[in-house]
């Protein structure tokens, strides 16, 4: 069977410092994280920028720079910046830093979506936010904006213009088809790597109907060239994913999709998540891929 690759997304930009005090947010720490999951067996970090200082979801290149540079060099692993950012970011602000960059892989966002997190945590009425308050309030009124205009720019300055290959996140069967529409425009190279996204309210439910009829889809639409990849939000992370190792996908985990190692224990590096994955998918009989064997499976820049 094919190898396996294992993303980590190390710290987002949708949990925040009161939910964990192990949610990485200073530059030292993305780095740390990340070398330590590079480390454990991921050979692709999934990479967001915070605010030093609040914790804030930051789209400033500073904050980019202050870590990019530092696991480059420490690392031999497939850096993937994201270009959804957050949320309440612009598509300008998202993408600045990683047109700077010019990272090998990057993040597209398959559409526009409402984007809540309530069915990732156990209780919303435990969420404690400080500066997040307005996110919640919010949330009920938030859409995540994902255009086909916005689409084709990430695609054209991201892919065509700097040679970067995406991590296509589809949160519903509708993202398929709309990204069967960009590789009949030309717009996308093969093969496509697919992560399919559950558990945001607003995106498919983590119901593993869903999981199979994601695939089904993607084989008609997509054949033998495309690799799907699994990420689930909060406690759907673990089972999810072990679902997909065992139909043949990938996995993605990170403190940006779980918080948690087990139920009711926060896990204390992203390295714990990699760590358990991986023991999950080797116990499974599939081999862990390494950064190089990913360049080569993805078709990337190097
Ligand atoms: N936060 C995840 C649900 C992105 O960075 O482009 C999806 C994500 C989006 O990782
Ligand atoms: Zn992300």
């Amino acid at each position: 069977m094919t190898k396996i690759l294992i993303t980590c997304a190390i710290t987002g930009s949708i949990h925040t410092p009161s939910m964990s005090p192990y949610l990485p947010i200073t530059p030292d720490e993305i780095t740390e994280h990340a070398l330590g999951a590079a480390e454990a067996g991921a050979a692709i970090l999934h990479l967001h920028a915070r605010n030093p200082k609040t914790g804030q979801p930051s789209a400033l290149k500073e904050d980019f720079m202050a870590f990019l540079p530092r696991i480059k060099q420490a690392s031999d692993a497939v850096l993937n910046i994201s270009t959804g950012g957050s949320a309440l970011m612009t598509l300008d602000d998202r993408l600045a830093a990683p047109k700077l960059a010019e990272p090998e892989m990057c993040s597209l966002n398959m559409g526009s979506l409402n984007f809540a997190l309530y069915p990732a945590v156990q209780k919303v009425s435990e969420w404690k936010f400080d500066w997040e308050k307005p996110f919640l309030e919010n949330s009920d009124d938030l859409v995540f904006k994902n255009t086909p205009r916005d689409m084709a720019r990430i695609l054209t300055e991201m892919g065509v213009d700097r040679g970067a290959r995406f991590e296509f996140e589809c949160y519903d069967i509708g993202h398929l088809y709309m990204l069967k529409h960009f590789v009949d425009r030309g717009l996308v190279q093969k093969p496509l790597f697919i992560q399919f996204v559950f558990g945001v309210l607003g995106g498919m439910g983590a119901d593993p109907e869903n999981l199979m009829h994601m695939k089904v889809i993607a084989d008609k639409l997509f054949g033998d060239d495309y690799m799907f990849s699994v990420l689930a939000a909060g406690r759907h992370q673990m089972p999810f994913i072990t679902m997909a190792a065992a139909m043949g996908g990938h996995v993605r985990v990170g403190l940006e999709d779980s918080l948690m190692i087990s139920r009711g224990t926060l896990a204390k590096t992203n390295a714990e998540q990699v760590v358990k994955i991986r023991r999950i998918v080797e116990d499974l009989g599939r081999e862990v891929a390494t950064p190089t064997e990913a360049r080569a499976m993805l078709g990337l820049k190097g």
